[in-house]
Parts: structure tokens; sequence; C-alpha cells
């Protein structure tokens, strides 16, 4: 991975502390628990904004994509 900005560093932060399990991929059931104040419907829309090749997990390249 080339050089991160600093934006994309608070991002992989925010990214790590999602994951909750620390596995290197944040599942569905873990972004749900992050973001857990979000609507069913808004949770569902961020979802497929971030994921992008649609599997059940978010890695961190698709996490940093949205920044
Ligand atoms: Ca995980
Ligand atoms: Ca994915």
């Amino acid at each position: 991975m080339s050089e991160l900005t600093a934006a994309q560093l608070r991002a992989k932060k925010a990214f790590e502390e999602k994951d909750l399990n620390k596995d290197g991929l944040v599942t569905v059931d873990e972004f749900k628990e992050a973001f857990s104040y979000l609507s069913p419907e808004r949770l569902k829309q961020l979802l497929e904004v971030v994921n992008r090749n649609d599997d059940n997990e978010i890695s961190l390249d698709e996490f940093l994509g949205r920044f």
C-alpha cells in the first residue's frame, strides 16, 4: 500500500477500533455494532457504499476508499 495521508491514517485507526476481534476485517456484525446509533436503513445504505465487493466483510482498502 502506498503512503497514507493523515486523513487515511485517522480512518485506519477508526477501522481498527471497529475491528473488534482484530482479524483485519470488519464484518457486517462488527460494522453494525460500531454504527449502532444509525437507523437500520441508514446502516444498510452505508454498508452498500463501503462494502464494494458485496461480501460480508469490509477490508481496510474498502474502508479507506471512502476517504
Ligand atoms: Ca473483525
Ligand atoms: Ca468487502
